[in-house]
């Protein structure tokens, strides 16, 4: 047994698992991280269950089943020419379709579409839904942009990657830097160039062109489900809580509107720029019309908000709350701002974004006995809502409202039974890390099985 980049030891049995995607994928930190995170939940598995061990289930689950890396070209409006790289990962099919965010941001490499698709392929069984697991995206930055830059670009995009997709094969949604606008364009051209109005091939559309109720709200709303099952669970609630949300995106939007509807109080959120601070309560409404309709920022909320206060460059986790739900990016909690946390009284964290906690500070959690719900669970009401999106495109329906949000609340308070009972199972009682990756890794483990060596 080693320690490795997250410190705890690997069953002896994962441990050349593990030496052989360090050797194969190097320099690719975050993938790393994810994987080494999946491989430290399963010794326990391993040693119940060595079939899988001797059908290199695991080995299998961490090599991509397609990679696809691609130039985009597009010009801006000065009509100078420019230059970015597209990926796709088409990571596991197992289950179903590949099915994954696209997110358009400039720090965007093959390591970290890697690392998300892997997360999603157990994020996505967990949800209960026939989807595989895929992400995608490209390193380009659409801050600044105008509204037609970022439709050429969304077009030149799409002209590669529409072969590489469909509705029984690769079905993409938002992450971040894609939302309902980049999905229409998106969806637009994909129509084009296959002459076909093929709905389901994207999710998270806008309501007039197949979109689903609920999928805008989808993650931030599972979130804020999952953590009030995780507090109900112990008698407690979000009930007059004091809670910090980190980001001021999609996701963190509607969590801090759930949140609210439960009784908490979103004290802070934050963008790159810096944190905003309102003791009365982040109001909803103002935040929503600033960042969805006019595309500001956090500052512009402190401005126009009697009360609130802007800290450019400001340290989120420096504000004291009873609930952290990190919403903006990967490694965005570290081990400081876990101290942190735990010294001002934190008893919950949920994940909103994909692995935004660093695993040093996974482990300050655990050891000072504060709740944690990985994103893999916690945010999870996205692409299950995303799936809903789907079979309603299918049968060529669409759902009210309140259904689609009972659905929703549903398959939130049943992936969180699920990591629960599994942790139990398993001997990591109240681990949720342990119950979700090892629920989630049985399940298309077993559908690998089922499929024989393909
Ligand atoms: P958005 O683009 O809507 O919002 C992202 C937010 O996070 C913005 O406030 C942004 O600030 C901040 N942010 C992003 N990157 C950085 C960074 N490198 N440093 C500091 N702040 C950053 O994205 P989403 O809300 O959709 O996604 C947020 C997270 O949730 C991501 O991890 C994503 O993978 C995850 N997620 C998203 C789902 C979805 O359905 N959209 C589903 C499940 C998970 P700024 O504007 O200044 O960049
Ligand atoms: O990380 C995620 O789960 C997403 N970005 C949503 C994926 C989807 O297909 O809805």
């Amino acid at each position: 047994m080693t320690p490795g980049v997250n410190g705890h030891p690997l069953h002896d049995i994962l441990e050349p698992v593990w030496q052989d995607v360090l050797r194969r994928n190097p320099a690719e930190a975050e993938f790393h991280q994810a994987v080494r995170e999946v491989l430290e939940s399963l010794g326990p598995v391993v040693a119940k269950h060595p079939h899988y061990v001797e059908a290199a289930i695991i080995e299998r689950l961490c090599e991509p089943e397609r990679q696809v890396v691609f130039r985009v070209p597009w010009h801006d409006d000065r009509g100078r020419v420019r230059i970015n790289r597209g990926f796709r990962v088409q990571f596991n099919s197992a289950l179903g379709p590949y099915k994954g965010g696209i997110r358009f941001h400039p720090s965007v490499n093959l390591g970290i579409i890697k690392f998300l698709g892997f997360e999603q392929i157990f994020k996505n069984a967990l949800t209960g839904m026939p989807i595989g697991g895929g992400k995608g995206g490209a390193d380009f930055d659409p801050k600044g942009c105008s509204d037609n830059e970022i439709m050429r670009f969304c077009q030149s995009f799409m002209t590669e990657l529409h072969r590489h997709l469909g509705e029984y094969t690769d079905v993409p949604a938002g992450d971040t830097g894609v939302g309902e606008r980049e999905i229409g364009y998106l969806f637009g051209q994909y129509k084009r160039m296959t002459n076909r109005y093929e709905s389901s091939v994207l999710t998270g559309k806008g309501l007039g062109i197949g979109g689903a109720r609920v999928r805008r709200e989808a993650t931030g709303y599972g979130t804020a489900i999952f953590v009030q099952e995780m507090l109900k669970e112990r008698g407690m609630s979000l009930d007059g809580r004091r809670v910090v949300v980190s980001g001021s995106g999609n996701v963190a939007l509607y969590a801090i509107q759930k949140v609210a509807a439960f009784g908490g109080i979103t004290v802070a959120c934050s963008d790159s720029d810096g944190v905003v601070i309102d003791e009365k309560g982040i109001d909803f409404d103002l935040l929503r019309e600033i960042k969805e309709i006019e595309r500001g920022r956090v500052a512009d909320y402190a401005a126009r908000r009697p009360g609130a206060r802007h800290i450019p460059g400001g340290a989120i986790w420096d504000v004291p709350c009873e609930v952290a739900i990190p919403c903006a990016t990967q490694n965005e909690l570290t081990h400081h701002d876990a101290t942190t946390l735990v010294a001002n009284g934190c008893l919950a964290v949920a994940e909103g974004a994909n692995m935004p906690t660093t695993p040093e500070a996974v482990r300050a959690f655990a050891e000072a006995g504060v709740l944690f719900a990985p994103g893999k669970a916690a945010n999870a009401g996205g692409v299950a809502t995303s799936a809903l999106e789907m079979q309603q495109n299918a049968s060529r329906d669409s759902w009210t409202f309140e259904h689609s949000e009972e659905k929703l609340t549903e398959i939130m308070r049943d992936i969180h039974r699920r990591c629960a009972e599994t942790a139990e199972t398993y001997g990591a009682p109240g681990n949720y890390v342990a119950g979700a990756n090892i629920a989630g890794f049985i399940q298309v483990a077993d559908a690998m099985l089922a499929l024989g060596l393909v």
